[in-house]
């Protein structure tokens, strides 16, 4: 699948520290320990709904770290998918009166004008679940061959599941107990209730071929890829078995990174299939989270069509720390619009305060766990000196233009 255009990315003089991140299996910030080329995979879209600020707050959190990589010296292989073959894709195209091809086909469209607005770089690999499934089957029946995997006993729909005890260190990236795992299984996709499952929380690898749904041909039967293989085949076939980053909001921590990480282990043998986990809180909106149900998504297409700069978007998603739920409102907007003006109206500036204070203070922030809301602090307090004509460096406006679009990725020159 085509992914959208790169913003340019300047590069900065110097480095900064190593980059240290939260990882929820280990549940402790600790330092990432990329090769030359750090390896990603974050989990996309399912493309029906996008792109509300929620996913937005996701990708931009994960587009700085890329940023912070590329800062110190890393090459990054990024990864993500897109899941154009699920129910709730189905569900709201019969819902539309529209075919959910074409209503796939429109919203990774949207989605990849709305992440070239908010520049965003753009993953090397951007691969449907469509487009993956030969990967799929082939791992689906090393499953099945291995005895990690077993179809039910339905003929008429001859489903395949995982074994949720295939591999022994299962629940290590989610750390959590048997009752949290049950109930999140059944509230995020899961079927516990499926005949013929060994054990209730087993995941679907494989969804028998079902009356008007799509299907692939297999060995073991047509039908179509399930949630969390896709995933987990999309990244072991680019970036090995092991790769340093697996990365979605905290909504996949359980049952999805979970197995997606216990497909790969069972088919390799490697005990850990990420080396760090990283989560990212839930956007709401005004105290409430933002919800289908609720009808209260506010999407970047809807913002950017009422005129809304997405350099502001970006400030007001970056302005809270990327691990905290937190709630999106017209205040942290108007606050972002003014920040963002400030900023602008000091690296216009003829002279500022030297520049290498600021942008030592924005890397050592980012790279503690991305501490964003430190990072413009920073930031603001340079504008704010700059703003009282303190200093009487005629480089500093545009090295910071510089850093804060490297690191930040806010165009403030635009
Ligand atoms: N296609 C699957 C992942 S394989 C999926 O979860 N798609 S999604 O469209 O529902 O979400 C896309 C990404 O946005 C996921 O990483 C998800 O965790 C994240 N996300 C969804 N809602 C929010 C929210 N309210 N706040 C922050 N992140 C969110
Ligand atoms: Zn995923």
């Amino acid at each position: 699948m085509q992914s959208w255009p790169s913003p340019s990315l300047p590069s900065l003089p110097g480095t900064g520290p190593a980059l240290r991140l939260y990882d929820t299996s280990d549940q402790q910030v600790k330092p990432l320990a990329p090769g030359p080329v750090a390896t990603m995979y974050v989990c996309g879209i399912t493309p029906y709904d996008a792109t509300h600020l929620g996913h937005a707050a996701t990708y931009l959190a994960f587009d700085v770290v890329n940023r912070v990589l590329r800062d110190q010296g890393h090459d990054v292989h990024y990864v993500q998918n897109i899941t154009d073959v699920d129910d709730p894709l189905f569900e709201r195209a019969e819902r539309d009166g529209v075919d959910w091809r074409d209503l796939g086909t429109r919203e990774i469209e949207l989605f990849r004008e709305d992440m070239t607005a908010l520049r965003v770089l753009p993953p090397r690999d951007y691969v449907g679940a469509m487009e993956a499934v030969p990967e799929v089957v082939d791992a689906v029946q090393t499953l099945l061959d291995s005895g990690a995997a077993y179809i039910v006993d339905d003929p008429e729909f001859p489903d395949v599941y995982f074994r949720a005890d295939a591999t022994p260190v299962f629940g290590y990236e989610s750390n959590y107990d048997r009752a949290t795992m049950e109930k999140l299984f059944a509230e995020r996709g899961g079927d516990p209730d499926r005949p013929g499952k060994h054990d209730p929380i087993d995941a679907l690898l494989w969804r028998a071929a079902r009356p008007g749904e799509p299907s692939w041909d297999a060995p073991f039967g047509p039908g179509r890829p399930g949630w969390h293989i896709e995933c987990s085949a999309i990244a072991f076939t680019r970036l090995g078995h092991s790769f340093d980053i697996q990365g979605g909001g905290s909504d996949l921590i359980f049952p999805h990174h979970e197995y997606s990480a216990a497909h790969c282990e069972s088919l390799s043998g490697n005990r850990r299939f990420a080396r760090h986990y990283v989560h990212t809180g839930m956007i709401g909106l005004d105290g409430e989270k933002m919800s289908k149900s609720l009808g209260n998504l506010v999407k970047v297409s809807v913002l950017r069509s009422e005129g809304v700069d997405p350099g502001a978007i970006r400030l007001g998603l970056l302005a809270g720390h990327y691990r905290s739920d937190r709630m999106w409102s017209h205040a942290v907007l108007q606050e972002a619009v003014e920040r963002l003006d400030r900023w602008r109206a000091a690296v216009s500036a003829e002279t500022a305060p030297d520049a290498t204070d600021v942008i030592a203070r924005i890397r050592t922030h980012l790279a503690d766990d991305l501490d964003t809301p430190k990072a413009l602090a920073a930031i603001d307090g340079w504008a704010a000196e700059t703003g009282r004509g303190i200093g009487s460096s005629a480089s500093a406006p545009a090295e910071v233009a510089a850093a804060v679009d490297a690191l930040l990725g806010v165009d403030l020159l635009a």
